[in-house]
């Protein structure tokens, strides 16, 4: 019953702000976001890697726990995988078969361009013309099992630069980078996209070859239409206004899509806005006042999570609740009059509209939509419940 009085306090305030709550509620039903393959496995920081009970082990788990995110909260139909962390003990077409028995689909490829030796100098970018070749063939080796999954994306992040002074010559790396993407992009399907990521340090420490939205920028532009800039929220020096290169990267048609994570200082990977939840609203009414204020702009949703302490599928499920809440904040916010004071340059008014919308309680309406779609209206309470967990902590002892 609090629920539902919950539900018609909102339904009145949106109706207020000029905003239909069964709209809200379509859109929401409709979005999609892609959890990460590895996320299911164990991970740590690069001190140690902490083992968790039940945490997957192969594409194969992976897939089934990504599959158990997606029943519960209806929204996560695709996994993201990692060549040379996925595809080793099973073949493409098996972790395919596997998805599609579960109920989700392979979504983005990411090439795997930073464990092997030859890599020490850098892969695309490497001084030393065979790990240049090595790592081509790795990018080109990508774009076929995009092909052989039905996969549209192909995720790629370089760890590639240098870490002193004088180490290797910038513009010539410079060129090796944009050389070997450019032939990535002509084996691309016209229907394909390649993202490309970038991250200001680290590995390399002295210079990153991709080391920011600018340099990703200039790259795709010099590959062509297929290439798109993808932001990832770990990968900038802190008090970077992400919010502003979204919109300006929207503005041009250059937004690829998003790893979502959360950060305090660095690239923590840790679960989405729990940190910074206001700075995440914003990031997302970039993207729903792009798209009209209706939806969000379209391009892939994925999660790019290292969570080592809270457990694995908890936090995905968690993050995801995040991200659907701060979707529906965004959604909630009242357009009309963030334009009106703008044009009167009230800025107490345009915040106080920014901050009505962050502050609005959507989760009696989250809980409604679920509802409406068939699903418990607390993922979280639901995969407690569910006894998932204690099965696979038995079943992959
Ligand atoms: C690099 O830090 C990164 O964000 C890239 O997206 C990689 O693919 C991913 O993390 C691997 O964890
Ligand atoms: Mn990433």
């Amino acid at each position: 019953m609090a629920e539902k009085d919950a539900l018609k306090v909102l339904e009145s305030t949106l109706a207020g702000r000029g905003i239909d709550i069964k709209a809200v509620k379509e859109a929401l039903k409709g979005q999609a976001i892609e959890t990460p393959s590895w996320a299911y496995a164990n991970s740590g920081t690069r001190f140690h890697t902490f083992g968790q009970a039940g945490a997957a082990r192969n594409i194969l788990e992976k897939l089934e726990d990504a599959s158990c995110v997606h029943k519960l909260t209806g929204v996560c139909p695709t996994v993201a995988v990692h060549v040379l962390w996925d595809f080793v003990d099973k073949t493409v077409a098996e972790a395919k078969a596997c998805a599609e028995s579960l109920g989700v689909k392979i979504g983005a490829i990411n090439p795997t361009l930073f464990e092997q030796s030859e890599y020490k100098f850098g892969s695309i970018g490497s001084p030393d013309a065979r790990a240049r070749q090595k790592a081509l063939d790795h990018l080109l080796y990508s774009v076929d099992i995009m092909r052989e999954c039905d996969s549209k994306f192909l995720s790629i992040w370089l760890a590639d630069g240098t870490n002193y002074p004088g180490q290797d010559d910038l513009r010539q790396r410079k060129h090796r980078v944009a050389e070997n993407l450019q032939k990535v992009h002509g084996a691309l399907d016209d229907d394909m996209q390649m993202l490309v990521e970038y991250k200001f340090f680290e590995p390399a420490f002295y210079s990153t070859d991709i080391g920011d939205w600018g340099m990703a920028y200039l790259f795709c532009k010099k590959c062509g239409p297929k290439a798109k800039v993808l932001v990832d929220l770990g990968h900038h020096p802190l008090g970077t206004n992400i919010e502003q290169i979204v919109a300006l990267l929207i503005d041009e048609d250059m937004l690829g899509g998003f790893h979502f994570n959360s950060k305090k200082y660095a690239d923590d990977d840790l679960t989405v806005a729990s940190v910074q939840p206001y700075e995440f609203f914003l990031i997302f009414n970039e993207l729903v006042a792009a798209a009209g204020g209706g939806s969000a702009y379209d391009v892939p949703y994925m999660i790019d999570q290292s969570h080592n302490l809270k457990g694995k599928i908890e936090a995905m499920i968690q993050s995801v609740m995040n991200i659907q809440e701060t979707y529906a904040k965004a959604l909630c916010l009242d357009r009309k009059a963030l334009a009106a004071a703008q044009q009167k340059m009230d800025i107490i008014a345009a915040e106080s509209v920014m901050k009505d919308a962050f502050f609005t309680d959507v989760r009696p309406l989250l809980g409604a939509v679920r509802e409406e779609m068939g699903l418990a209206p607390d993922p979280l309470a639901a995969y407690r419940e569910s006894g998932y967990q204690g099965k696979i902590e038995k079943s992959r002892s």
